[in-house]
C-alpha cells in the first residue's frame, strides 16, 4: 500500500522508483507506508512554507531508511563509521535510527547532499537553529497521514498556521511525553526546545 500521491507527489515517486523499492526491501509495510506518506507530507508542507520540494520529498521518503534494521546493525554501521554515540544516546535505541539514517544514505547509498542528510540526523531529536528543511521533516514525521496518537489533529492544525508554532507544539509535546515516562532527553532536544519555548 501506498498514500495517493497528489501534484509533484506522483512526478518525485516515479523520479526516486529506485529508493522507494529499496525501501520497500528494507521497511515493513507499515514503515513503508509512513515513509511515503512523510514524503507526501513534507512536500506539501514544503509547497507551503516556500522549502525546495524535491529534497523535502527525499528527506521524507528516506529518513527511517534504518528504523527496522536490528539495534545491533545500527550499532555496527555507526561504530563502521568512527560514529561516537553520547550517553543518552547509548541508552536511547530509538534514537539510533536517525544516526544511522544519515551515515547508511552517505556511505552506502552515495547520497551527496548535505541539507538531506543533516535533516535524516536530526529528525527524531530537533536541535537549535535548524534549517528550513530539518524543520519541514521533524513536522512532517508528526503530522503525516499514517499518524494516529492522541493529540495528532491539534498537530495538523499547528502545522497549517505556521513553522515556527508548529515547532513549539511539537517540541512541547515531546519534552511533555519524555518527561511523563521517564526517558532520559537529549541535548539536541533539550536545546531545540529552549530555544523555542523560552524565549
Ligand atoms: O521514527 P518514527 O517513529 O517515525 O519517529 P521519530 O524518529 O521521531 O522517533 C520517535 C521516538 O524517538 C519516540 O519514541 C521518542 C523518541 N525520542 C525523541 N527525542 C528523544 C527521544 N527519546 C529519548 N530518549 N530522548 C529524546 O530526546
Ligand atoms: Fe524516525
Ligand atoms: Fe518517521
Amino acid at each position: 500500500m501506498e498514500p495517493v500521491f497528489v501534484g509533484k507527489g506522483i512526478k518525485y515517486r516515479e523520479e526516486f522508483a529506485n529508493y522507494v523499492e529499496i525501501l520497500r526491501e528494507r521497511l515493513s509495510e507499515k514503515r513503508f507506508f509512513h515513509s511515503l506518506a512523510v514524503a507526501k507530507e513534507a512536500l506539501r508542507l514544503a509547497e507551503k512554507y516556500g522549502a525546495d520540494t524535491k529534497k523535502s520529498f527525499l528527506a521524507g521518503l528516506l529518513h527511517d531508511i534504518c528504523k527496522d534494521d536490528e539495534p545491533n546493525s545500527q550499532l555496527q554501521l555507526l561504530n563502521e563509521f568512527g560514529i561516537i554515540l553520547d550517553t543518552v544516546e547509548k541508552n536511547a535505541r530509538k534514537l539510533w535510527h536517525a544516526r544511522a539514517g544519515a551515515v547508511y544514505l552517505k556511505e552506502k547509498l552515495g547520497l551527496d547532499d548535505g541539507d538531506i542528510i543533516s535533516a535524516v540526523r536530526y529528525h527524531t531529536t530537533a536541535r537549535a537553529n535548524m534549517s528550513l528543511l530539518e524543520k519541514i521533516l521533524y513536522l512532517a514525521d508528526f503530522t503525516s497521514e499514517d499518524r494516529d496518537y492522541s493529540g495528532v489533529e491539534d498537530m495538523r492544525r499547528a502545522v497549517d498556521v505556521s513553522l515556527e508554532y508548529a515547532m513549539r507544539e511539537a517540541l512541547i509535546f515531546t519534552v511533555v511525553d519524555l518527561g511523563e515516562r521517564h526517558m532520559p532527553i537529549h541535548s539536541d532536544t533539550m536545546e531545540a526546545y529552549r530555544e523555542i519555548v523560552k524565549k
